[in-house]
Order: C-alpha cells, then structure tokens, then sequence
C-alpha cells in the first residue's frame, strides 16, 4: 500500500512477561492477511520470535520490527521482551514510536518491566495505551482492571469491555448500550466521557447541559486526551482467539495518533559546545533527521542499524551525518523489516521505521541529520546500568582474539552488554541485567560464534577512598653506578565528599609548593605516580575515587633528580598518606524490586536480611503478588536468581539496577585488605 505520513501508526507491544504480546503481534499479522494463519510461541514459528534462541527459550528476547496495513493505515508495530533481562530492548523502541501498547494479563499481575515502562511512557510524554489480554481464561478480570487504575491512575478508562464470558468485546466508547461481564456499558461509558471532556471546558459545558456527546465530536478530544497523557484507554482481547484484535485495530486507526499529530521528540542541536532544543517537524521536505534505536547482527545481511524517520526523506542517495561526523555517511540499501523479512524500499518518509545494513560507523542511539549547523542528538531514555556478572574464560585453545571480536558484536548490539577487563584481578567480566540475559549471551556465544566459555563469580568490585586527612612523605634515592635518582615529596591527603566536575577519575590534585622546593616541571611526575596508584589502589588493589591531593613540599637534586624519582616519590607519599588516612573499602549496592508470590514475603525478606540487604517496602497485588523493594550489596547477590527460584518454586523474579556506593563493614574489609598482595615493579 503506498501511504503518507498522516497515515502511519507506529507502536511498540511493551508490557508484562507472557502476557502476550507476541501473540496478539500474530494475531494482527493474520488480520492484515500478512499470514495466513497464527503461529504459536511455544511451536516457535510465530513472525515475531523468528531467532532460535528465542524459539528456545519461549520469549522474545530482542525487539521485532512488523509492519502491515489495516483500513488504509500502515501499521509499523514493534514486538519487544517482558522479561526484566531484556530491558533494555523494550525502553529502547520507545524513541521509536508515537505510542506505547502495554499488554498485560490478569493471571500474571502487573509485574515491574510494566510499572516501569509505563513511568518512562509518562515521564517522557508517550502517549499510552493498555491491552487486558488472554479473557478467554477467565480470572478476575473487573478486580484486575481495578488494580490497574490503582497502579496507573484513573486515567485508565476502558473503551471496550469483555463480553458473553470472554468470548467477545463489547465497545463501550461508541456504544452505550447493553451489558458486558463487567458490568453495564452504559456506566463504563459515562466514565471514559467524563474523562475526555475535562481537556476541553467548551466540550465540557456542553456535557454538563446536554448530558450526553456525539461520540464523533469525541474523537478529537479523545486524541488529544492521550497526547496529553488525560487518557490511556483500555481495551479487552483474546489474542490466542484471536477476539478483539480486529477492534483493537480500528481503534488504532482512528484514535492513536500518527506521526504528523504525536507529541514532539526531544531533540537537541549541538554547535560548539552549546546545546539547543529543536523541534523536529514530520515534514517529508524538512532536512533528514532519524534516529538509530535498535543494532542488530543480521545472519543474513550483517550489522542492521533500524532507524526510525523523524523529519525529511531518505533515499539511497542520502548521505547524512551521524552525530558530529563532518563527512557523510552513504544508505545505499533502505529496507522495511517485518521479523526476519526484508524488503528494499526506494524511500522513506517521515514516520517510517527502517533499517539499512552494512554501515560499520552508526551506533546504537545515533542521529543521522543533514543539519547545517551543527550535530544533532535525541535525548533518549537512558538503560539501566549493567550490574550482574559473570567472569569468563574461553574453554577453545586459542579462541581469545575470537572472543574478543564476538563480545564486541554483541555489545554493539545490546548497550545493556558490557564487558570488563580488569587490570588488576586480570579478570575478564561481563556484565549484563540479570542471570538470564547472561545466560542468553553465552548461548548465543556458542550458537552464533562457536565460542564455548567457563564462568565464575567475578571477584567484587570494590573501590578504596579515605574517610580523614593525612600527610604523607617519601624521599626515593637510588644510586646506581653514575648518575643517581632522587626525589622527595610531601603531600596531604583528604576525601571530597561531593566530587566536582573539574576532577578527573576521582582525583582533585594541587599544586601547594611554594620557594621552588620542587621545581615546577616534575609536578605532572608526581601527578603521574598518584594517578597510578589512583588506579591500582593503596590498601587492597582497587581504585580509589574521592580524593584530593595537595603537594606542599618536597626537595630536588640538580643532578640527580629526574621525572622517574618524582613518579616513584608521589606514589610512595601517596600511599604512605591513605595509610593514616582512614581509608575504607566501598562495595556497590544494587536497588532490588522482587516480584513474588505474597505467601513467600517472609522467606524473602529474612533472606534478604542475611545478605546484608534492607528491605524498603512491600506492594500488595493482585492475584496474591507482591513486590518486595529492597537494597543489597551486589556481591551477596550473584546467587540471588537460584534462591529465589527455590524460595518461590519458580514462581518469583527480580530486577536489580546500580543504586549506590557504601563501606564495607570492617570483617569484610579486614579479609580482603589481607588478601591483597601489592607487586611493587618500581625498584
Ligand atoms: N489463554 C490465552 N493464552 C494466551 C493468550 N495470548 C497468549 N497466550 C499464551 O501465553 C503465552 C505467552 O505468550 P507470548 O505471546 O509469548 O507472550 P509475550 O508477552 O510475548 O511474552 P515475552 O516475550 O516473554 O514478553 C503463550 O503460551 C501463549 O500461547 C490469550 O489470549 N489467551
Ligand atoms: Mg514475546
């Protein structure tokens, strides 16, 4: 179908683990006549979830990119993971798409990847939607619907409703009649009204006289409620049976804003050194702006950078920028994806989400513009920071650079990936958002590349800083044969407690000699010796952040003294200060947020006691769930995942994200201070 701008629907399915996303995905493909008949997840031939290790896994696990036509509105919809691993890829497609579909289940309650994805949607004025699906297997589905508008406000006004035991939907905008299983329409109706007009005082006065409002002057009231975040309308559906998909759709097309009418992006311009914001128009004659949201390895045809249309035309003759990149960057090849498919498309305008491949220089989160001033840039959501580790070895003789070349494909492609290579325990760890997410990289490490690798805990990472000042000396002297070595420093030492921006890697350094005592030139020397010790740590071999250093004497030889004695010197006087300075260990603290069944609260939370962890708070749920929300070292949390699995028989899950640092507690302290063996080189 050859389309325009205004006719494009763009969203992303994004919501709570098996509630169906990838199904009702399915069952709109099928609609469209895409496909002739609906796949299922655990055969693994649906459209959405084509990867193998999807298939075995049994849920998507990256974003799918569909797209299909429907009563003359092209569909460009994108499938995106539940579970909490995988994160990254659902807040991802958000920059995508002018709407956020949340589809949840009764049976499985809201869960955390949902709580969450709905607060980004309102934090960054994503129009939202919500999906109750799987009515077909009954449940309570009213007192779900209840905890949904407590959990997400009362804006959250049903537009159909279930119907004939959860066998239909029964409209409850356009219709004001009739009963569905929760109740009168007639009510649900006199909800979502009341609802609306409050974004309009006219339309408003004239509900208060009248009583009542042609649903076709609600339309526009109706599409402005939800760009205005007055309204997430709910819709009821059975996507396995395949009920309510069809009016989920026709809704879609009429109410759900295209990219002409959704609300701006945050766009920034950056010209030297300024930043700006801009507004991006969905203008097919404007100068081209897309924005990069998904990197993938494609088997068949490589690196795949999806990139989302914001203002402008692209065509194989467009050569944009990407972010302060002076020299174009050459498409060639535009292609439209729908799962594994792709199909080349000549041009795309505004609104429209493609793909191009082979295009080594473009990253995850880049703009690609045609500016004629400067670089452009979307404010976009940040991911959480990866925390869970796992340190790997290669098992394959010789497989290291290998590795390497695959760890760095992977992470290309999932910012939520990282790998870390630790100088000092010469560990190679990488890091992720959960134990399954590493899991799945580790697979696929072995699937796609051939590479079979050993695991184990990585050793923590601790950092050092002091908690008093002090003052420290060294006189390093070194005679060997003729010329000598000799430097002398003294220096003090005191935490910062609110680092400035003006620190580099945790280290304020000055300058506060006076009378030429250390000639001018070997202070960037001793700069030099603090900064490795900086890195290489003073007490147990970690870095040590939070620090300022002040130089306030010192004595050089005018023969012998050379940048390598005052290297030697800084280092040492360094080292001799922290020592008397209080210095503590500081362990990373994760935030925790437990999903679990609310029988199992007690169990959890004496656990959680017993790995040093607090918990902050309990919210009850639906359907006996309850979220438990806790803080915790992150090193008593490398086996959480197993514990957590017995505890709950399965049943429960858990996110965890960076939160903070704090000091160890001194028996810990004591044990790893002991068990650093420093390896001086330096004489
Ligand atoms: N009874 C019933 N089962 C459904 C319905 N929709 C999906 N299912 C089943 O629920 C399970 C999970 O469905 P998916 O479509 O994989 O769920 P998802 O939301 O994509 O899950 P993730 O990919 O993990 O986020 C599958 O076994 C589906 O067959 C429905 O409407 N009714
Ligand atoms: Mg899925």
């Amino acid at each position: 179908m050859a389309y325009k701008t205004e006719n494009i629907r763009n969203f992303a399915l994004l919501g709570t683990s098996a509630a169906g996303k990838t199904t009702l995905a399915e069952a709109m493909l099928v609609n469209a006549g895409v496909i002739g008949r609906a796949g299922k997840v655990e055969d693994g031939n649906t459209v959405s979830d084509w990867d193998e290790l999807e298939k075995q896994f049994g849920h998507s696990i990256d974003s799918s990119l569909l797209y299909l036509d429907h009563n003359g509105s092209h569909f460009n919809l994108i499938d995106t993971p539940g579970r909490g691993d995988f994160i990254g890829k659902a807040i991802g497609a958000m920059p995508a798409v002018e709407t956020m579909v949340v589809v949840l289940d009764a049976a499985s309650g809201i869960g955390p990847v949902a709580r969450r994805v709905m607060k980004l949607g309102r934090e960054r004025n994503l129009p939202r939607a919500i999906v109750i699906n799987k009515i077909d297997a009954g449940g309570d589905i009213g007192g779900f619907l209840e905890a949904v508008r407590e959990t997400f406000g009362s804006e959250c006004c049903p537009i159909n409703l279930p119907a004939h035991g959860g066998s239909d939907v029964i409209r409850c905008f356009q219709e004001v009649d009739g009963e569905s299983d929760l109740g009168n329409v007639a009510d649900f109706h006199t909800q979502l009204v009341d609802q609306i007009v409050e974004v309009d005082e006219v339309l408003m006065e004239k509900y208060l006289e009248e009583g009542e409002i042609a649903p076709e002057q609600l339309l526009q009231p109706f599409r402005r409620a939800m760009r205005e975040g007055h309204l997430v309308p709910v819709c009821f559906a059975s996507a396995r049976d395949n009920i309510g998909v069809t009016e989920l759709m026709d809704q879609i097309a009429r109410l759900f804003p295209s990219p002409a009418e959704g609300n701006a992006r945050p766009f920034v311009r950056i010209e030297g050194g300024n930043r700006s914001d801009i507004e991006v128009t969905a203008d097919p004659s404007g100068d081209p702006v897309a924005h990069v949201f998904k990197v993938a390895s494609d088997p068949f045809v490589g690196k795949l950078c999806c990139f989302r249309v914001h203002q402008g035309t692209f065509d194989s003759s467009t050569n944009p920028r990407v972010g302060d990149n002076r020299k174009g960057t050459r498409l060639a090849h535009i292609f439209r994806v729908c799962g594994k498919d792709t199909e080349e498309l000549k041009t795309a305008i505004p609104g429209d989400i493609v793909a191009v491949s082979k295009i080594e220089e473009v990253q995850y989160d880049n703009t690609m513009h045609l500016d004629g001033q400067g670089e452009l840039s979307l404010r976009s959501i940040p991911l959480p920071r990866p925390m869970f580790g796992l340190a790997i070895e290669t098992t394959t003789k010789g497989a290291e650079a290998k590795l390497g070349d695959a760890i760095a494909k992977m992470t290309m492609e999932d910012p939520t990936l990282e790998i870390e290579r630790n100088a000092v325990t010469h560990e190679q760890v990488l890091r992720g958002i959960g134990e399954l997410h590493l899991r799945a990289k580790l697979q696929l490490l072995k699937d796609r590349y051939g590479i079979e690798v050993s695991t184990r805990p990585p050793k923590v990472a601790y950092k050092e800083t002091i908690t008093g000042n002090a003052e420290g000396h060294h006189r390093h002297k070194k005679q060997s044969g003729g010329s000598g070595q000799f430097g002398e420093v003294y220096l003090r030492v005191e935490p910062v407690t609110e680092p400035t921006e003006d620190m580099t890697n945790g280290l304020m350094f000055v300058d506060d000699t006076f009378g030429g005592s250390v000639p001018k030139q070997y202070l960037p020397a001793i700069e030099k010796g603090v900064r490795l010790v900086m890195q290489e740590g003073a007490i147990a071999g970690y870095p040590i952040q939070n620090i300022k250093v002040a130089v306030y004497d010192g004595k050089h030889h005018p023969v012998d003294s050379k940048e390598v004695a005052f290297v030697t010197a800084g280092k040492r006087a360094f080292i001799d200060a922290i020592k008397k300075a209080h210095p503590v260990l500081l362990e990373p603290f994760v935030k925790l947020e437990i999903t679990i069944p609310s029988n199992a609260i007690g169990d959890i939370s004496s656990d959680i006691s017993g790995r040093r962890g607090r918990i902050q708070g309990t919210d009850m749920m639906p359907g006996n769930q309850a979220v438990v929300f806790a803080e915790a070292p992150l090193s008593e949390m490398m086996t959480y995942a197993n514990q957590l699995k017995s505890i709950t028989g399965g049943a429960g899950s858990f996110a965890m994200e960076y939160s903070h640092d704090e000091t160890t507690p001194p028996n810990v302290q004591a044990d790893v201070v002991a068990a650093f063996k420093p390896h001086d080189s330096d004489d």
